[in-house]
């Protein structure tokens, strides 16, 4: 961590304040309940906690609809909260990391609200993307973009005269009006909030969306997909409301302010854009130091995908002197639990499972799980973890449509389940309410059954649970320096279900196939799965996922 450059080989944990730990008993998840665990994830070893949206928000987007960047949700807390957490974080030795939402706020935000009341034209509509409708009377929407939940990406809204009136532009939801990148005052609002928040002691910033920020002149048409989910099929990068040349400068201007606050503080792009390649076109020695890596997640456990991006990944972002990250699961996809549990593809890929589909097999799916992770974080570069794959926890499945909350589900008339399957409330202490999460009002997301025995106490007391392998591995990657290492394949364990490959001398093996492999003289120093018997093998778990790093 004191070596310069420390997010070139970070773990950073990623925390949903919703579903971490709640504290003040009202189902919800906060920040003193964070405070509190953060000894806990401090015992992982981790280096730095990224903290999803906290921000004052009507929450109809789980907080990605901010309606104040400068404060707290009364329902995660206060201001003083956030302190005490960074100082808890700080003792601790851990940095945070902070959510930015710049492409679109909440409807309930002031500038919006004041756009609302003005004219068309005015400076306060030109905060936002408002332009008239087509057709005769204006009904028809400025273009044909989408929502990427689903639905017209454009709303009309009511002219403070009550006339029908102006339609505002939203890539997400209506709640969600996109920003006007083109308009100086917001980029001014923007560098207050950075500074805001690196006055307060945070490392950095994952920017939501960052890709997306402008939009190309005009507004063009775009007959391509701007909506969905990006597992079956990524935006594609020609997209005018995607990767637009005047992004660079605005985050050149962000890298100059962190800057003034030292090395140490950086930009991780959240840019769900293809192709591979244009992953580098992210992240520069003067702009943003990490974008995450989607088509790293999106590879499953398909040993040739996984080899072509991660060879794709580590060429494009060599080429501009930066490290890649590695990312299995985070708040907007299924977790990789889930998603290794079935023999092929998960039946709604990138979307939640619900009951009525066919359902993973769980012990399947978190040995699978652990392979993956061991895999991952054997890799050169930052990994990114997402709160609750140290225990092995699935999604929620079983979740009634009243209570689901992601408001893709709404927009699409239930035909997506939406994202709440992975945000559900995490198991702390199996015996107790609520799995430990708070000893209050019932968790704003029902916990699976199996929630109490996958809980961070019951793992914590057994040596060959999932939690305790996660820290063995983490462990060994510290130790062994390995996010700071090198990769070569190892040719003779590539086959067409496995991958091997050589970090320093440490040989990192992940085994899809259900035959054993001969493996090379060396010593065992890690395995996910126990091989019956001498010798390696992929044990009784046929087509389970298997991985072994064996070191000289
Ligand atoms: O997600 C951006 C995004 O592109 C998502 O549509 C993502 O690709 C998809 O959910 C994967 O299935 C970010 C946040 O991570 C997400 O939680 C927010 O809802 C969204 O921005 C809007 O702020």
């Amino acid at each position: 961590d004191q070596l310069p450059g420390w997010w070139r080989s970070a773990v950073i944990y990623q925390v949903y304040p919703r579903s971490f730990r709640d504290l003040d008993g009202d189902g919800i998840g906060d920040l003193a309940g964070i405070t509190a665990e953060l000894p806990r994830l401090a015992e992982l070893d981790i280096d730095a906690v990224w903290l999803s949206p906290f921000y004052r928000s009507p929450q109809r987007d789980a907080g990605y609809d901010v309606s104040d960047y400068c404060d707290v949700d009364p329902l995660f807390g206060t201001l003083d909260d956030f302190d005490a957490m960074m100082a808890e974080a700080t003792r601790l030795g851990l940095r945070m990391i902070v959510d930015l939402v710049p492409n679109h706020c909440s409807d309930q935000h002031p500038a919006f609200q004041a756009a609302l009341a003005a004219p068309a034209g005015s400076p306060e509509r030109d905060m936002f993307i408002f332009r008239d409708g087509r057709g005769t009377f204006g009904e028809e929407p400025p273009n044909n973009w989408q929502s990427h939940f689903g639905g017209p990406a454009w709303t009309r809204i009511t002219e403070p005269d009550g006339a029908p009136g102006q339609w505002y532009l939203h890539l997400f939801d209506s709640s969600q009006p996109d920003f006007n990148w083109d308009n100086r005052a917001v980029h001014d609002e923007f560098e207050r909030v950075l500074r805001f928040w690196l006055d307060r002691g945070v490392s950095g910033f994952r920017v939501d969306v960052a890709h997306a920020l402008v939009k190309a002149p005009g507004l063009p048409e775009w007959g391509g997909r701007a909506d969905g989910n990006s597992c079956d099929g990524f935006p594609g990068h020609d997209a005018p409301m995607f990767g637009q040349p005047a992004l660079h400068d605005i985050y050149r201007q962000w890298r100059r302010i962190l800057a003034e606050y030292g090395p140490d503080r950086i930009l991780c792009a959240e840019a769900n854009v293809d192709p591979l390649p244009r992953l580098a076109d992210w992240v520069r020695p003067d702009e943003m130091h990490q974008a995450f890596n989607f088509p790293y997640l999106h590879a499953g456990l398909d040993v040739h995908r996984m080899r072509h991006v991660i060879t794709e990944s580590l060429t494009a972002l060599d080429a501009v002197a930066a490290p890649s990250t590695w990312v299995l699961s985070n708040h907007d996809v299924v977790r990789h639990a889930t998603r290794f549990g079935y023999s092929g593809q998960a039946p709604r890929d990138g979307d939640g499972i619900g009951t009525s589909d066919p359902q993973p097999d769980e012990e399947l799916g978190r040995s699978r799980a652990a392979a993956a992770s061991m895999f991952m974080l054997g890799l050169p570069g930052g990994a990114y973890l997402y709160q609750g794959e140290e225990l092995g926890l699935p999604d929620g499945i079983d979740i009634p449509d009243a209570r689901r909350q992601d408001p893709t589900f709404a927009r699409t008339g239930g035909a997506r389940l939406g994202r709440d399957g992975c945000r559900v409330p995490l198991p702390w202490r199996g015996g107790e309410l609520h799995a430990g999460f708070g000893d209050g009002q019932d968790p704003w997301l029902p916990q699976p059954e199996s929630f109490a025995g996958l809980a961070r106490d019951v793992q914590a007391a057994s040596p060959s649970s999932h939690l305790n392998l996660y820290k063995r591995m983490l462990d060994l990657r510290r130790g062994l320096d390995m996010g700071r290492g090198s990769l070569s394949w190892y040719e003779d364990l590539c086959t067409n279900t496995s991958l091997a490959f050589l970090n320093g001398t440490t040989l990192v093996l992940l085994n899809t196939g259900s035959e054993p492999l001969e493996m090379p003289a060396g010593r065992v120093l890690l395995r996910s799965s126990t091989p019956p018997g001498a010798g390696y093998a992929a044990g009784d778990m046929s087509s389970a996922g298997d991985q072994l790093s064996s070191g000289e």
